[in-house]
């Protein structure tokens, strides 16, 4: 396995019009999760991974395993709860460029995950673990299943990689600092965007935001910088890796976990990490031009034609 993911993934419902939800008559319904999303997008461009969640016994519940194995990802770590119920997630287009999302998911399912539904076993077996700062804002026993699969990685050599993905809506400022803060300083690889570095460490350059992280504890920081690309601090390298032009935002949701999963890629291939968040770059660009969280991210064919041809245009 190349990368293990943990977290929580939802329906998501779009209003097919744009304005208040409230008028919305017709929706969309697609699957989103950070976590999957990352692991959906490793595996279109070829490599192997498996996603360890808990879904309501119910037809989302099904719909969401269903989807995820279809994309080739391992869900054999996926657990039903009967008791509580998948979570739901909305997005509504107040305009071409407004979006307003809307959670239904306290109490659900995945928010029950607990360190007992993880196999030691299981992670050892992975290149990477790869978590985000979504799934301990879920509950006490989601932060707690976060630690403890961090531990298996640690123990068995398996590379943490933590994407802090601040969800304001899902935890108080204060508790979100000291988790994301906590996280970061045990992981090997950190992908904080810029407005979650400041909201850690306050505003600042990238490169001393960077630096802040790689003071915790972390061997390879990589700040996302937006349109710009990111900025790389590392034992080895350092500095800014520009971004890839876009013709036209469609959904910018997903984008960060395409970039994850971009970077990872390249990590998994033993490239440097500089041509590596390249990758990521590509990927995240690519996902902003399609409706939906998964829908955009590419196939390695597409993904090597998009990056050549930003070259040639270059030239
Ligand atoms: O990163 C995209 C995610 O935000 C989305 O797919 C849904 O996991 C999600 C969340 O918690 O917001």
């Amino acid at each position: 396995m190349d990368v293990i993911t943990l977290g929580e993934t939802m329906v998501l419902f779009t209003a097919k019009s744009s304005g208040l939800m409230r008028y919305a008559g017709d929706f969309s319904s697609k699957i989103a999760g950070a976590e999957s999303n990352v692991a959906i997008g490793l595996s279109r461009l070829g490599h192997q991974t498996g996603w360890i969640s808990r879904l309501g016994s119910d037809e989302f519940g099904e719909r969401i395993q269903s989807f995820i194995r279809g994309e080739g990802v391992d869900v054999s770590q996926v657990t039903f709860d009967d008791t509580a119920a998948t979570g739901l997630y909305f997005k509504e287009k107040l305009t071409a460029s407004e979006l307003r999302l809307k959670y239904y998911r306290r109490d659900s399912a995945a928010s029950r995950m607990s360190a007992s539904d993880l196999d030691e076993d299981y992670i050892s077996r992975a290149q990477f673990l790869h978590v985000t700062g979504i799934t301990p804002a879920l509950s006490e026993h989601c932060y707690e299943t976060v630690l403890t699969a961090v531990e298996y990685a640690k123990k068995n050599n398996v590379k943490v990689v933590f994407d802090p993905n601040l969800r304001r809506k899902l935890w108080s400022e204060d508790r979100a600092r000291s988790v994301l803060r906590e996280l970061s300083a045990l992981a090997d690889i950190v992908l904080p965007g810029i407005d979650e570095a400041e909201f850690i460490f306050g505003k600042s350059t990238p490169e001393t935001l960077a630096k802040s992280f790689f003071d915790l504890g972390p061997a390879t920081v990589i700040l996302k910088l937006g349109k710009k690309g990111a900025y790389v601090f590392s034992e080895e390298e350092e500095g800014f890796v520009e971004g890839f032009p876009v013709e036209q935002v469609v959904d910018p949701v997903g984008a960060g976990d395409g970039f994850a999963a971009g970077c990872l890629s390249g990590l998994i291939e033993g490239i440097n990490v500089k041509e590596a968040v390249r990758r990521g770059n590509a990927v995240g660009a690519i996902v902003t031009m399609a409706d939906g969280d998964v829908e955009g991210l590419p196939e390695r064919d597409r993904l090597i034609g998009f990056i050549n041809k930003t070259d040639k245009e270059d030239v």
